[in-house]
């Protein structure tokens, strides 16, 4: 404590400042739990950074902390936030006036981002307003108590007046901060909003069932992925930094643009429709060869070759540009839309509603082609146009305008450098070539000869298909490398590709230790 009180006027006048902006994002955190997430400044500017990130640094972030790199950004937002704070408590400190004017610009930016977002209303403003002003008093109480310029050399004995006021008036902020923010995620959770809603929801039966399921689609060895992955499993992409709350009962779909007829459509029509069930495994474009980005569900959805037949899009149309909540754009090819393949528009998920980071209430769902130009999650707007007149959010990025899922294999079982004991070893893993189907899995030892692994059963041409290779294992260190054929282009490529700019190829091998 002691040394505390030494501390020089500056440190004081810093610290000021990072109290004040806790009450700024504390006060706005309790205000916004009745506005949407990305009315939340935090929220707000970590979604537009995201949003203007340069692709390589993407790409950099995504390959150095994969799937935590939303929290990294959060951390590193939260450290920017305390050096800029400091900075405004040094301002404040030489002239009021100055630090409240700063205190009103950084207000500003946040009321930017906030307002740039999405389907943003003025009145999502409320929070950050109520923040900035939160944090406007807190700064001035605060630099108010500040000691004189010279009281840094009095006695420890007897500490100023005014500093014990400070450390006293600090401290009690710093708790009232705290608290409206534990408040606010208390709150949030409490009023369990959208995630109520979801649970109380019942989907109805679809019209056309799924396809029953071969017996045999699981491959037979330990180790291998469920042939259907859990919803809690499901990998999950997207730029979302807080899942957008979308609430079924205003939820529309507006379906426009080079059409005959416009219409929107609500989620009690959707559901009034003959909806359809089908196993379909989705990919992401950055899976890297080997890699973890796919999964495959059940999907209930309405056949968006329906929809887009009430629309009736004229001649020329090629392209669908489907928009969501939260701002994200996918350019799918029309014609994948209608040629018939189980293309939804998805509101179930393995029999449940979408989870709501899988996009609750409806999100699109195409066989074949990469997610991010096909799988919108929180879709709310379907326009027909053009590939020649619009892109799509990743396209704008650099990447592809079309995406369609290169064939992939990967060995699954034994996982990369283990040790496995010398004699039979099972090898297995999955495969898959949506829209064309997999009808051959190869397996190579070392330098040796490719050999036939054996396939489990074929659910359809658009779910993956898993096989196991029984491998007698000589001591030593080996390499095992994998390698599909699908029905249509034959033998997969085995030219390495990164995924940008359309995904990654490339034969997946892995390295194991048999143990004498
Ligand atoms: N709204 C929205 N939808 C989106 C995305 C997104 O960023 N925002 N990402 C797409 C990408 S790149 C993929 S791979 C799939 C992933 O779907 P999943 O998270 O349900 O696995 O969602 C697609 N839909
Ligand atoms: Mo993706």
């Amino acid at each position: 404590m002691k040394t505390f009180r030494r501390l020089p006027r500056s440190v004081l006048a810093a610290a000021a400042g990072v109290v004040s902006a806790g009450l700024l994002l504390g006060s706005a955190e309790l205000v916004g739990v009745w506005f949407r997430p990305a009315a939340s400044p935090l929220i707000a500017v970590g979604a537009a950074f995201i949003d203007v990130t340069p692709t390589w640094l993407k790409n950099f972030a995504v390959d150095t902390f994969g799937t935590a790199d939303k929290a990294v950004l959060l951390v590193a937002m939260g450290a920017v936030t305390a050096i800029l704070a400091a900075l405004v408590g040094l301002l404040a400190r030489r002239r009021w006036r100055d630090g409240a004017a700063a205190v009103l610009l950084l207000g500003g930016v946040l009321a930017l981002a906030v307002i740039t977002r999405s389907g943003a209303e003025l009145f999502d403003l409320l929070p950050t307003a109520a923040g900035t002003v939160a944090g406007l008093a807190a700064l001035r109480l605060l630099v108010h108590r500040l000691p004189p310029p010279g009281a840094a050399s009095a006695s420890d004995a007897d500490p100023t007046p005014s500093r014990r006021s400070f450390f006293a008036t600090a401290a009690v902020l710093t708790v009232a901060a705290a608290v409206l923010a534990a408040s606010g995620s208390a709150l949030k959770g409490v009023r369990g909003g959208i995630q109520e809603i979801r649970r109380a929801l019942r989907l109805p039966a679809a019209a056309v069932p799924a396809k029953a399921l071969p017996s045999g689609v699981e491959s037979p060895v330990q180790g291998v992925v469920p042939f259907i992955t859990p919803n809690a499993d499901f990998y999950r992409i997207d730029t979302a930094l807080a899942v957008p709350q979308v609430d079924p009962a205003s939820w529309q779909l507006r379906v426009h643009g080079m059409v005959d007829e416009e219409f929107t459509l609500s989620f009690p029509e959707l559901l009034e429709l003959d909806l359809v069930e089908s196993h379909v495994t989705l990919a992401c474009v950055s899976n890297p060869v080997g890699g973890e980005l796919a999964g495959n569900a059940r999907w209930l959805g309405y056949p968006l070759a329906k929809l887009l037949d009430r629309a009736r899009p004229l001649s020329g149309a090629d392209m669908v540009l489907s928009r969501s909540a939260d701002g994200f754009s996918a350019s799918t090819p029309l014609e994948a839309l209608r040629d018939g393949r189980d293309a939804l528009l998805a509101v179930g998920m393995n029999g449940e509603p979408l989870p709501l980071e899988h996009g609750f209430p409806v999100r699109m769902v195409v066989p074949g082609l990469y997610g991010f130009v096909s799988a919108t999650k929180w879709v709310v707007d379907l326009e027909v146009t053009r590939f020649q007149d619009k892109t799509a959010y990743w396209t704008d990025r650099g990447w592809s305008d079309r995406g369609p899922i290169k064939t992939a294999s990967r060995i699954e079982a034994p996982r990369p450098f283990a040790s496995v004991p010398a004699g039979d070893v099972a090898v297995g893993g999955t495969a898959w070539a949506q829209q064309r189907g997999i009808d051959r899995v190869e397996i190579q030892v070392d330098d040796g000869p490719w050999r036939e692994a054996v396939l489990a059963a074929e659910a359809s041409i658009d779910t993956w298909r898993q096989w196991s290779f029984s491998w007698r294992a000589e001591p030593g260190r080996h390499y095992l490398r994998v390698r599909a054929y699908d029905s249509v282009d034959g033998l997969q490529t085995p030219d390495r590709a990164d995924p940008i700019p359309n995904g990654a190829s490339g034969w997946h091998s892995i390295s194991v230790t048999v143990e004498p």
